[in-house]
C-alpha cells in the first residue's frame, strides 16, 4: 500500500485512511492508493465492507490545485482522470462508508458520493468549489450532486461554491448520518449495519428520480443565472457548471459526463481559472515573512483600545468585536464618542435585518465594547490602534500620549493610510512596538489589511500583527514604509491617470464605464466620490511641495474642493447623486467645467478609445507596482496583486495588476510605457524592473508565492 494511503481491517471493516498533509489533496500517488485498497478489499475475506476516511485535521480538500495550475498554464503534464477510481468505488463488492471530518471539496465530495454512504461529524463542511479556482467540478461532480439533491440545489452549488454544514448537507441529501466525534468508530458501526442489509447498496450514478426540471427549477436557475450576472460578472466558470447540472434532466449519466469533462477542460484553459489560482495560492503566500527569524512566535491578542470613533474608528472596532475581541472606544468628548457609538449600533442593526447576525450575537458583541473618555482606559489593552484624522503632527501628539499610558509590550498600531510610520513612532519611547495597520473603508467589512512595518518595527510585533489578521478575519500584508505604502501609492498615478484622460477628451462615464467593464468593482472616478474628494485635497495639500516640478498634476483639484465637489457626501463630485442614492449621475454641465479648465491649462482636445483608457490606467498601476517591488516595498509580485483584490476591487479573476501585466506580456507593456514616456510626459518613466524583466524575458511571477 503506498504511504499516501493505509490499508487495516478493524473489527470486520477495512478501513482505508488518507494521508496527505495538510489537507489530503488528491496529489500523484493518492487516487492510485485508494484504487489499490479497494482492490484489495474484494479478496479481504476479513472485511465485510469499508470506511474510507482522512488523517489528520480534513477529508479530502480536492484535487491538487498545484497540478491544475501547472495545466491552466500551459504545461504537457497530462491530469489524470478521477472516474475510474469512482467507478471502482462505486463498483466495490461489498459497502464503503465515506467518512468526513474537516472539509469535503471538490473532488473529496466526488470521491465521497461515489461511496455508497456518507457520514459526517457535525462541525464538518461539504461543497464543490471549483467556481472559486475559475473551473467546474470536472469528476462527475455536475452529473453525481443534481442526482442525490436535484437539479436546482445542484446548481446553486456548483455555480457559486457555497460550502454547506453538515446538518444542511443531510437536509438536501448529500449525507446519510452525523454522527459523534469519534467518527472512525461510529463510521465503522454504520458501515457493519449496512453490510448486514440485503437492501443492494446505492450507486449515485443509478439515481434518476430527483432530475427534472419543473416550473420551480427552472425558476430557481432563472434566479441564479440572474444573481450572477452581479455576483460573478466577468466569469465564465459559474454559468458554465449550471449548464454542465442542467444537463442531467436529459442526457444519461455516462454522456452527462463526458460533456462535463469537455466543459471542465475549456475553463482550465481560460485566463480566469489561471488568473483564479494564482489568487488561490498568493492569499497563502502572505503569512511568510521570510525575515522572520523562526523562533518568533506571535503575542496573543485578548483586548483592544481603539483611538477615535469616526468612520474609520468605528469599523475598526466592530472587526474586533466581530472577533470576539473586547475593544475600549476613546474619544476626545461626549458628543463624538455619541455620535461613534449611534454609527457602530445603526451598523449592527442594518446587519441583523440582512440576517447576517441574530439580536443576540450583536448585543453579545456589543457587550464587549466600553466606550471612553479616558487614555486610563487604554493601560490593560494588548493593542492600541489609533484611528484619527490624517495628519501627521496629530498623529504624533496621540502616540505621545498612548506612550505614556499603554502597558509594555502592547501593539501601538496606526491606521494611517499614507503617512510614515518612523515619524509616527518617533514619538514614543517604543518604535519597536509600533506598526501601521491600514484598514480599508468600510474596515468591518473589507478583507484587506496592509500591514506597514517600520525601520524599527520588532519581530515579534510582526508576527503578532500578522496572527491578529487572521484573527480579524482580514487577509493581512506586510509591506514597506513608503507614501502611501503598496495600495495607496499605485492608485495614485491610476486615479491621476484616470483625470488626465478626462482632460484629454474622455468623459467621466466613459472612463469608469471602460474600467468597469474591465472587471473593476467600480470605476476610478465613482470611487474617488466615495472616499471624498476633500481627502484627497487635504493628502495633496500634505506632498505637493514634495513632488517633482515637471510631474503633470489634474487640473480639477482644486476646483472640487472649492466648489464642495467632495463626492458623494455633498451630493456632487465627478458625478452628482439624488439625495439618498449611492448611484452617480452624470453631470453634463461639470464635464463642461472640465473641458474648459483643460483648454485653460493647454491641453488638447481629442477622442479618447476604450483601448487607451485601459492601458493608460493600468499600465500606470503597473509601473508603480514595479518600482514598489523592486525597492523592496511589498515582498512578493502576488502581495500586490493580493492588496489590489481585496482593497481595491480589482478583478480576482484576473489574478491581480502584476499577474495581469505578464499575462498581457511584459514585452508590451515596456514598449508601451516607453512611448508613454515620448508621448506624455517625464511622470510615465518606465521602472528600470520592467526594463530589466523585458531584457530578460523574465516575468513578475519569478517574484510570487516565495
Ligand atoms: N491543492 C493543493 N494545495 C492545497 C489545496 C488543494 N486543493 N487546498 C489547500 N491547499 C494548501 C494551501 O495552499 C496551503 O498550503 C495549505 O494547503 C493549507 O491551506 C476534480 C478539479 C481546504 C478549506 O478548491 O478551500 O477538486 O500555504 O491555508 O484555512 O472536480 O485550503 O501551507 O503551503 O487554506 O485550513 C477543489 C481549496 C480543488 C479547496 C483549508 N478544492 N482549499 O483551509 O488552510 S479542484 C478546493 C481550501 C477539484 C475536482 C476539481 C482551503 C481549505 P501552504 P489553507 P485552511
Amino acid at each position: 500500500m503506498s504511504e499516501l494511503v493505509a490499508y487495516h481491517v478493524q473489527d470486520g471493516v477495512a478501513v482505508i485512511s488518507i494521508n496527505n498533509p495538510p489537507v489530503n489533496a488528491l496529489g500523484p500517488g493518492v487516487p492510485e492508493g485508494i484504487s489499490n485498497a479497494i482492490t484489495k478489499l474484494h479478496a479481504d475475506h476479513s472485511a465485510q465492507a469499508a470506511v474510507l476516511i482522512g488523517s489528520g485535521k480534513t477529508f479530502i480538500a480536492g484535487a491538487d490545485i498545484k497540478q491544475l495550475a501547472l495545466v491552466a498554464s500551459g504545461a504537457q503534464t497530462k491530469l489524470q482522470s478521477l472516474s475510474p477510481l469512482l467507478r471502482a468505488i462505486e463498483d466495490a463488492s461489498k459497502p464503503v462508508v465515506c467518512a468526513i471530518h474537516g472539509t469535503a471539496l471538490g473532488g473529496g465530495l466526488e470521491i465521497a458520493m461515489s461511496c455508497h454512504y456518507r457520514v459526517a461529524v457535525k462541525k464538518a463542511r461539504l461543497g464543490q468549489p471549483e467556481v472559486k479556482i475559475g473551473i467546474i467540478p470536472g469528476a462527475e461532480g455536475t452529473q453525481r450532486l443534481p442526482r442525490l439533491i436535484g437539479i436546482a440545489a445542484a446548481a446553486e452549488l456548483c455555480a457559486t461554491g457555497r460550502m454547506i454544514s453538515a446538518p444542511e448537507a443531510v437536509k438536501l441529501g448529500v449525507l446519510d448520518a452525523i454522527v459523534g466525534d469519534d467518527l472512525l468508530n461510529e463510521a465503522i458501526r454504520f458501515a457493519k449495519n449496512c453490510a448486514g442489509s440485503k437492501e443492494p447498496h446505492p450507486k449515485t450514478r443509478e439515481l434518476s428520480k430527483k432530475l427534472i426540471i419543473d416550473e420551480r427549477t427552472q425558476e430557481g436557475l432563472q434566479q441564479l443565472r440572474q444573481g450572477l450576472t452581479k455576483k460573478a460578472r466577468g466569469m465564465q466558470a459559474p454559468a458554465r457548471a449550471i449548464e454542465a447540472v442542467a444537463l442531467t434532466s436529459h442526457l444519461p449519466f455516462e454522456e452527462g459526463s463526458q460533456a462535463e469533462s469537455q466543459l471542465f477542460q475549456a475553463c482550465l484553459k481560460s485566463s480566469e481559472a489561471k488568473g483564479l489560482m494564482h489568487a488561490f495560492f498568493s492569499e497563502r503566500a502572505v503569512s511568510k515573512i521570510p525575515d522572520l527569524p523562526k523562533d518568533v512566535t506571535a503575542t496573543p491578542i485578548e483586548s483592544a483600545a481603539i483611538i477615535g470613533a469616526g468612520t474609520m474608528g468605528g469599523g475598526i472596532t466592530m472587526s474586533y468585536l466581530n472577533a470576539g475581541i473586547p475593544v475600549v472606544l476613546k474619544e476626545v468628548d461626549q458628543e463624538a464618542l455619541n455620535r461613534g457609538l449611534a454609527t457602530i449600533r445603526k451598523n449592527y442593526a442594518a446587519s441583523v435585518k440582512r440576517g447576517k447576525f441574530t439580536e443576540e450575537q450583536v448585543e453579545h458583541r456589543l457587550s464587549l465594547l466600553t466606550p471612553s473618555l479616558n487614555y486610563e482606559d487604554i493601560k490593560e489593552a494588548d493593542i492600541v490602534v489609533e484611528a484619527v484624522f490624517e495628519n501627521l503632527e496629530l498623529k504624533k501628539n496621540i502616540f505621545a500620549e498612548i506612550d505614556g499610558f499603554a502597558k509594555e509590550g502592547a501593539i501601538l498600531a496606526s491606521n494611517t493610510s499614507t503617512l510614515d510610520i518612523d515619524q509616527i513612532a518617533s514619538a514614543t519611547r517604543r518604535p519597536e512596538s509600533v506598526i501601521g495597520n491600514h484598514f480599508f473603508s468600510p474596515a468591518n467589512i473589507m478583507k484587506l489589511l496592509e500591514i506597514v512595518r517600520g525601520s524599527k518595527t520588532s519581530p515579534q510585533v510582526i508576527a503578532s500583527s500578522m496572527a491578529l489578521a487572521k484573527r480579524l478575519r482580514k487577509v493581512g500584508v506586510l509591506v514597506g514604509n513608503c507614501f502611501g505604502f503598496v495600495g495607496n501609492r499605485m492608485f495614485n498615478p491610476y486615479t491621476n491617470e484616470a483625470q488626465f484622460l478626462l482632460e484629454e477628451g474622455a468623459s467621466v462615464a466613459q472612463v469608469d464605464k471602460a474600467l468597469y467593464e474591465f472587471g473593476w468593482a467600480m470605476g476610478p472616478l465613482a470611487v474617488l466620490d466615495l472616499a471624498g474628494n476633500d481627502v484627497g485635497w487635504r493628502i495633496h495639500q500634505e506632498v505637493k511641495h514634495t513632488l517633482p516640478s515637471d510631474r503633470r498634476q489634474p487640473v480639477m483639484t482644486d476646483y472640487l474642493y472649492h466648489e464642495k465637489r467632495w463626492g458623494q457626501k455633498t451630493g456632487k463630485g465627478w458625478y452628482r447623486y439624488e439625495a439618498g442614492q449611492r448611484l452617480g449621475l452624470s453631470d453634463e454641465s461639470f464635464e463642461k467645467v472640465i473641458r474648459s479648465e483643460a483648454r485653460k491649462a493647454g491641453i488638447e482636445q481629442r477622442t479618447i478609445t476604450d483601448e487607451e483608457i485601459l492601458e493608460r490606467t493600468l499600465y500606470a498601476l503597473i509601473n508603480e507596482g514595479a518600482r514598489i517591488l523592486e525597492e523592496g516595498f511589498s515582498i512578493r509580485s502576488s502581495d500586490i496583486d493580493i492588496i489590489y483584490i481585496y482593497g481595491y476591487g480589482f478583478p480576482a479573476y484576473r489574478g491581480g495588476p502584476m499577474h495581469y501585466a505578464d499575462q498581457v506580456g511584459i514585452k508590451k507593456v515596456y514598449k508601451r510605457i516607453c512611448e508613454l514616456e515620448q508621448q506624455q510626459g517625464p511622470w510615465w518613466k518606465p521602472a528600470p524592473l520592467l526594463r530589466q524583466l523585458t531584457e530578460s524575458g523574465s516575468t513578475f511571477a519569478a517574484f510570487d508565492h516565495q
